[in-house]
């Protein structure tokens, strides 16, 4: 075999080798970027841990490393004292990719302050849609959300978010912000608070990095293997 035609079955194994062994992290930081502005940084950053719920934690990483979160994305349903809730794109064509639901993980963690789950239309109905728990909401435990992770930084900022609609628990018609996007919501509610921009950050939980070193030592490794062998 020729040098190239080597490198190349040594690159394509590479890529299905990262696919089956799951590439998922055990644990992964997100970071939303906000217009927030709390006199207190704008960002929110929140430990997703797959543990607690591994079906959700999975699909979240898929779609922060997809194009859904590139076009701002609103608070939409703010209720005080509860919860806030976010994961409509502001793209309505990525809305329409990511129209599809999950199955649920089983609640082993409860709806504590700070807590982060899904959004839930009943049974295995999960789609993209989050709320960060504003206060201590165990109650929520017994109708099956389950929460992914916790803000370990910014309640203060998810806090300062602005209610588009005071007075209505309900929020804006997701629907109507689902199908005609930003341009839908800013001509209703100019002032409304954007997630300008959601990353998966690095510098947060070290198990993510050391799997990462791991993998990336072990695919060296296997490489070289391959490729002298
Ligand atoms: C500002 O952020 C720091 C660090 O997260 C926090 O300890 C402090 O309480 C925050 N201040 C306000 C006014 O929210
Ligand atoms: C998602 O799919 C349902 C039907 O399965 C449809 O009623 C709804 O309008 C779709 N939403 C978007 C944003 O495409
Ligand atoms: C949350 O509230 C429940 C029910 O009131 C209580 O049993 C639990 O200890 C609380 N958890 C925290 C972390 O405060
Ligand atoms: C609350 O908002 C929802 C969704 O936008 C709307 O359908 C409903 O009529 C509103 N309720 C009230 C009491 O204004
Ligand atoms: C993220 O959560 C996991 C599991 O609770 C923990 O081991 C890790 O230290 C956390 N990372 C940070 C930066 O808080
Ligand atoms: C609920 C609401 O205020 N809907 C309005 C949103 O803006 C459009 C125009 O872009 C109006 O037609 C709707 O009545």
């Amino acid at each position: 075999m020729s040098t190239l035609c080597k490198l190349f079955f040594v690159f394509i194994f590479t890529i299905i080798f990262g696919r089956l062994s799951g590439s998922y992290p055990s644990t992964y930081c997100i970071r939303l970027d906000t217009d927030v502005e709390s006199g207190n940084g704008s960002s929110i950053i929140i430990n997703i841990t797959q543990n607690w719920a591994p079906i959700g934690a999975n699909h979240l990483f898929d779609i922060i490393n997809s194009q859904f979160y590139a076009t701002p994305s609103a608070f939409f349903r703010v209720v005080p004292k509860f919860v806030v809730q976010f994961g409509i794109s502001g793209d309505p064509t990525q809305n329409a990719i990511w129209n599809k639901t999950i199955l649920d993980d089983p609640v082993l963690i409860s709806n504590t302050v700070g807590t982060v789950s899904y959004a839930t239309d009943g049974p295995n109905t999960r789609t993209t849609q989050l709320f960060i728990n504003y206060r201590n909401n165990s109650r929520l435990d017994s109708h099956g959300f389950a929460p992914i992770g916790i803000v370990i930084s910014g309640l203060d900022v998810a806090n300062t978010i602005l209610n588009p609609t005071p007075g209505n628990t309900t929020g804006i018609d997701q629907t109507a912000y689902s199908t005609e996007g930003n341009a839908w919501i800013l001509s209703n509610y100019s002032q409304i608070n954007f997630i300008k921009r959601a990353s998966i950050t690095y510098n947060c939980p070290r198990s993510y990095q050391s799997k990462i070193e791991v993998t990336s030592l072990f695919l060296l490794f296997l490489n070289l293997f391959l490729f002298f062998f």
